[in-house]
């Protein structure tokens, strides 16, 4: 008899006392193996919360396995492919960091996880999308500077009446960004009733189109109280597996079927697979580096959810 992937894959997890953390933008046969889908945060948390485990596959991009190893210090966290690197977090740079700092003496700076350990290590936050309305809330400060998505600025902004400073002044996400308000228009022609989700890293002209703006997590929530049957979906295509499974009455359609991360799609079973087998590849970041991001990590997750 054959032995598939999935199930080399369930024995060896076993074998190395292993966890598989997936993000909801992974691809469907990695989300189903997993043992937590979700967010960054979720994940984070649930990272931190397996004391037992000792191996951490984290199938993401870099960033998010970046923040699980420096939360979990004593465990090895591996991130199936290299090449799975978010290009917005390449976006700001440590000196764009140090020159805006300058420019605003004193104004807190707040960082998006979809950003490098080093660009951490210099802010004083870090947030999600699912909390960086409660982040900047919780700031005693009227101007923050954030990064490096300067939709989620905006967005932000809108929801605290601050003012919000994007840094660099041009970040984005190129997946997010294939949204166009016309495809929900046309969409909309043929599925009157549907509730539009869109993400806060879309323009704000597509968020506009939408009846509910959140992250990934905060849209499964919605996905399942709203009385909805169809949902036009405005984040990468990953999400759709998982709201499908979760609500399989209602329909949900994405709304432009091209916007697919390309990054996060590199971690495939087969490379999963070589990962937990060889133990590659061991994502670290260095010491200063690591202490000063824990400490904006660890205050973001002091938030109360
Ligand atoms: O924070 C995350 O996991 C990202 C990048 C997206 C989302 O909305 O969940
Ligand atoms: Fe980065 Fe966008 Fe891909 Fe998320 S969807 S990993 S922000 S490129």
């Amino acid at each position: 008899m054959q032995v598939t992937l999935a199930e080399k894959i369930y024995k060896l997890k076993k074998e190395k006392k292993a966890i598989i953390l997936a993000h909801n933008y992974q691809r469907p046969e990695i989300q189903d193996i997993a043992d937590y889908v979700g967010d960054s945060i979720e994940l984070s948390r649930k990272a931190m919360e397996e004391k037992e485990a000792k191996l951490i596959v984290f199938a993401a991009v870099d960033f998010m396995a970046e923040s699980a190893a420096i939360l979990n210090p004593k465990k090895k966290v591996l991130l199936p492919s290299l090449g799975a690197r978010c290009p917005m977090a390449q976006m700001l740079t440590v000196d764009e960091i140090k020159r805006m700092k300058a420019l605003y003496p004193g104004v807190p700076l707040v960082l998006y996880v979809n950003t490098l350990a080093s660009a951490k290590a210099q802010c004083d936050i870090c947030c999600t999308s699912a909390n960086a309305v409660r982040v900047i809330q919780s700031l005693n400060a009227d101007t923050v500077l954030f990064g490096p998505d300067r939709n989620l600025a905006e967005y932000v902004q809108r929801k605290t009446g601050k003012t919000v400073i994007p840094i660099p002044e041009w970040g984005f996400c190129p997946t997010h960004l294939l949204f166009q308000p016309e495809d929900v228009r046309i969409l909309k022609m043929e599925h009157p009733e549907a509730a539009v989700m869109v993400h806060p890293e879309c323009t704000s002209e597509m968020q506009k189109t939408a009846d509910f703006v959140g992250s990934t997590s905060q849209m499964c929530k919605f996905a399942k109280e709203c009385k909805a049957k169809t949902f036009i979906v405005g984040t990468e295509e990953g999400i759709l597996h998982r709201l499908r499974k979760d609500n399989p009455e209602k329909q949900f359609i994405l709304a432009y079927e091209g916007a697919i991360c390309p990054n996060m799609k590199l971690n495939t079973l087969d490379r999963l697979y070589v990962s937990l087998r060889e133990e590659k590849y061991v994502i670290t970041v260095p010491e200063p580096v690591a202490r000063q991001a824990r400490k904006a990590l660890e205050r973001m997750l002091d938030i109360p959810r």
